[in-house]
């Protein structure tokens, strides 16, 4: 029996709360919190096994510099002394934009790295900053600041007062969404169905949230944004908007309505396959509700369209009277009073910058992934030499063209990758540095809480670290800093600031004091805490399972925080209705491929992205690889049978996995999830055995490929040839 302490997960956004059995430094258990204030005793599996990472044989556990084809441990002063020599010398020979770094989802999690991570960036002046936000949300963000006034102003549903949800593009039992802390999503959305509401899931495929709860609507992949035309024309039509509230508090609205005008049900059904007479109904319950929402995620943001897709959904809430209510849709309050404002302001995270290839826009200060490879392939001034990857696994994350962005990174002359495992992009790295594993150390909630406020219920929490690491791992602030020092880099451009973190992890080494006064997250926390009047971590400490904050009223948003410059609403961006004008060709497009089929993702219970294909508990489940998941339809037409290899084509490369036929997905759309492609991951054993295919060789890379105004990668609804090439027999 060890003891228990109480701490939260942070691998995805519902950060549910948990509580660790740990002896001598391990963890034996973990079981979900039943007394943490929201999450009240849920947890999902991957939460309670991600003690099988942290305590894995393939953890990284000493820096690792490659020599020939192997790797070798070295110390961390030769690590800190080799990697930021060279990026000195690169930085000198070919200027700061020669270095670029890459920042992946779950460091995201960690409260202080992103920040640290940012002013690394900035005090090289790199614009070359790249995030996981280009594959994932960045319409949102480009939304949000042409609408609100600034990126993190997002709106999330009241799910635990709406009459009526509609979620396009989002499978929340599997996934708990995004951009919205919702622990235990089945128990809190079927609720609405049970209080006489409706929630209607709008997806290529029947998935398990829909299984569970809801109703289910099939559209073709990649045709949102006519789907979101036809509902606004339906809204419009009808006049369920509210004039005097547009008329206070919004600007644009006739030019919204003639972007919708030509968009009606009947014209759009033939490339959405929703049938008019369902998104009547649709509008209609919608419209009628007292309170309602309509919300999209992933499968909306990857598509060709997001940011109209998402734009047209804002406005949707936004004129029918359902932004800023209860039962709506709501703005909530992070832990600093007035931040936007406050950062608009000083011109923070508005995306000033421009990418070299393409010319894309920065959103919410980091470049679209999606151009990394042909940053570095394309010679000439500010060409990417050396790329620094935090947590992430670009090689199998972002799109790869055919093996381009592996030419890529193989091609760089410093790519460093800090991880708590050897992923398949620090296989190709030239130094792998340890990082911490999330219940190594102490935490704040996810910026998306904490300081954007996407909570239904509000809550705040902190966490010590739970076990701390067993070898020479560091915390991946300090690796930052100490990387700065190594390379003269003073982070933010501040040389007093860089000093002061030099100095507060050198005071680590002071006799006696060093551990109570020198460089630690927790003291880092607890000065954020106090400096924001959210209280102190002792405070925290002696209310581990949260505490709840002010629950959102309504009404406080339109009028009082949207920051544009006249406090208006904006309807109709002017760059953005400019894109609305393609949509007439888009829509001939559609028409004409409206037979071929299109590719879509998924994701999966015991599946995280790329890194949770390394445990026993995922191995034993018999999986050795991604499937290929086609209605009966498309399997019949093409003479495939259950368990039949595919050779999936696009424009961009080809990968072989197996077939599985289901009725959940509708005729011409095919899935394979992403994440996979282990096969050569010799730093990840369990992996390693079931490889799976890595479905962005898809997908193409530069600037032609993604979404212009976010630079949003185009996943879902690529089209495909699919092509028999062995029998399961
Ligand atoms: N085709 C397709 N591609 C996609 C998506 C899709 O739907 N379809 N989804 C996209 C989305 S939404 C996202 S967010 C991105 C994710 O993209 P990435 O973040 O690049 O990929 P991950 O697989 O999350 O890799 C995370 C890495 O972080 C490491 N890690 C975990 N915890 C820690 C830690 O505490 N410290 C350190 N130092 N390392 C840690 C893991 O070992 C792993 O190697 O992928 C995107 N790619
Ligand atoms: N188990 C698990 N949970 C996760 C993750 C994971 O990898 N595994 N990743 C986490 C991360 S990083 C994120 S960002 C969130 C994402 O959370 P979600 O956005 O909810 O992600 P998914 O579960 O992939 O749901 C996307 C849905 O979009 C549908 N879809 C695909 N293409 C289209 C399209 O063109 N139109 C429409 N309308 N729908 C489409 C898919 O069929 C799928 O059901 O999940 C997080 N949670
Ligand atoms: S739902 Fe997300 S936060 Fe909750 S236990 Fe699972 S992975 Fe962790
Ligand atoms: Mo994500």
């Amino acid at each position: 029996m060890g003891e228990h302490k109480v701490t939260f997960c942070t691998i995805c956004e519902a950060t549910c709360g948990l509580v660790a059995e740990v002896a001598s430094n391990r963890i034996l258990q973990l079981a979900p919190d039943e007394h943490h204030v929201v999450s009240r005793g849920y947890a999902c599996a991957k939460g309670l096994h991600q003690h099988e990472i942290t305590h894995s044989q393939d953890r990284i556990k000493r820096p690792l510099k490659r020599i020939g084809n192997g790797f070798v441990p070295i110390s961390w002063q030769q690590a800190f002394r080799e990697i930021g020599g060279k990026l000195r010398a690169l930085m000198e020979e070919h200027g700061p934009h020669t270095v670029a770094s890459y920042l992946g989802n779950p460091i995201s999690f960690n409260f202080f790295a992103p920040i640290f991570a940012a002013g690394f960036s900035e005090g090289i002046g790199t614009r070359n900053f790249f995030q996981t936000g280009s594959q994932d949300c960045n319409n949102k963000f480009a939304v949000a600041q042409r609408m609100y006034g600034f990126p993190f102003l997002q709106t999330f549903p009241d799910v635990d007062r709406t009459r009526c949800l509609i979620v396009v593009g989002s499978n929340p039992v599997v996934s708990r969404m995004s951009f919205i802390h919702l622990p235990h999503p089945a128990e809190r959305l079927s609720a609405i169905e049970r209080r006489g509401g409706r929630v209607v899931f709008v997806d290529p495929r029947r998935h398990e949230s829909s299984k569970v709860f809801g109703e289910h609507v099939f559209i073709r992949p990649d045709t949102d944004v006519f789907f979101y035309l036809a509902f606004l024309n339906v809204v419009l039509s009808r006049g369920a908007y509210d004039e005097e509230r547009i008329g206070r508090y919004m600007r644009g609205f006739d030019t919204l309505r003639r972007v919708a005008e030509p968009w009606t049900p009947e014209r759009c059904a033939s490339v959405t396959g929703i049938p008019a007479a369902v998104l009547h109904d649709l509008v209609r319950s919608y419209v009628e509700a007292d309170g309602a929402a309509i919300f999209c995620s992933t499968g909306v943001n990857q598509g060709s369209s997001g940011t109209l897709a998402f734009w047209l959904q804002e406005t949707i809430n936004a004129v029918t009277g359902n932004l800023d209510r209860l039962g709506g849709t709501l703005v909530g309050r992070g832990m600093i009073a007035d931040l936007p404002r406050r950062l608009r302001k000083l011109g923070k995270t508005m995306g000033t910058g421009r990418s070299r290839i393409g010319d894309l826009p920065s959103c919410v200060d980091s470049l679209p992934a999606g151009i990394l490879a042909d940053e570095i392939l394309t010679g000439g001034e500010g060409q990417v030499r050396a790329l620094i990857v935090l947590a992430g696994n670009p090689l199998l994350s972002i799109p790869n063209g055919g093996g381009k962005l592996e030419r890529a990174l193989r091609s760089l002359e410093l790519l460093v990758s800090i991880d708590i495992l050897r992923n398949e992009t620090g296989n190709l790295a030239h130094y792998v540095l340890p990082g911490l594993h999330a219940l190594e150390r102490p935490n704040l909630p996810f910026v998306f809480q904490s300081i954007m406020g996407a909570t239904p219920v509000p809550f705040f929490q902190y966490t010590d670290a739970v076990v701390l690491p067993d070898g020479e791992q560091k915390d991946e602030v300090e690796i930052l800093i100490e990387l700065a020092r190594a390379a003269k880099i003073p982070l933010f451009r501040s040389k007093a600031f860089q000093k002061i973190m030099e100095s507060w992890i050198d005071a680590r080494r002071l006799p006696g004091i060093g551990a109570k006064v020198g460089f630690s997250q927790e003291r880092m926390a607890d000065f954020v805490l106090r400096a924001t009047g959210t209280g102190s971590v002792n405070e925290l400490r002696r209310l581990p399972h949260g505490i709840l904050r002010t629950p959102p009223e309504g009404g406080d948003f339109l009028g009082r925080r949207v920051v544009t410059d006249d406090g208006k609403v904006d309807l109709a961006p002017d760059d953005i209705v400019e894109l609305a004008k393609g949509m007439e060709r888009r829509f001939a497009w559609e028409l004409e491929h409206r037979h071929d089929v299109k590719l879509i993702g998924r994701r999966e219970p015991l599946s995280h992205n790329s890194w949770m294909h390394n445990t026993e508990r995922f191995a034993r489940a018999g999986r050795s690889t991604n499937c290929l998941y086609v209605n009966p339809e498309d399997a019949r037409s093409r003479g495939f049978a259950e368990g039949d290899v595919v050779r999936v084509k696009t424009d961009a490369g080809a990968v072989d996995a197996p077939v599985r036929i289901t009725p959940d997905m509708m005729a011409g759309a095919a899935a394979l999830p992403h994440g996979w492609g282990h096969e050569a991951a010799d730093g990840l054993h369990i992996a390693r055995r079931a490889p799976g295919v890595n479905k962005n060789l898809l997908v193409r890379t530069g600037p032609d490929a993604l979404e212009p105004l976010s630079g949003m990668a185009h996943f879902n609804g690529l089209l495909v040839t699919l092509e028999r090439v062995s029998s399961s027999e």
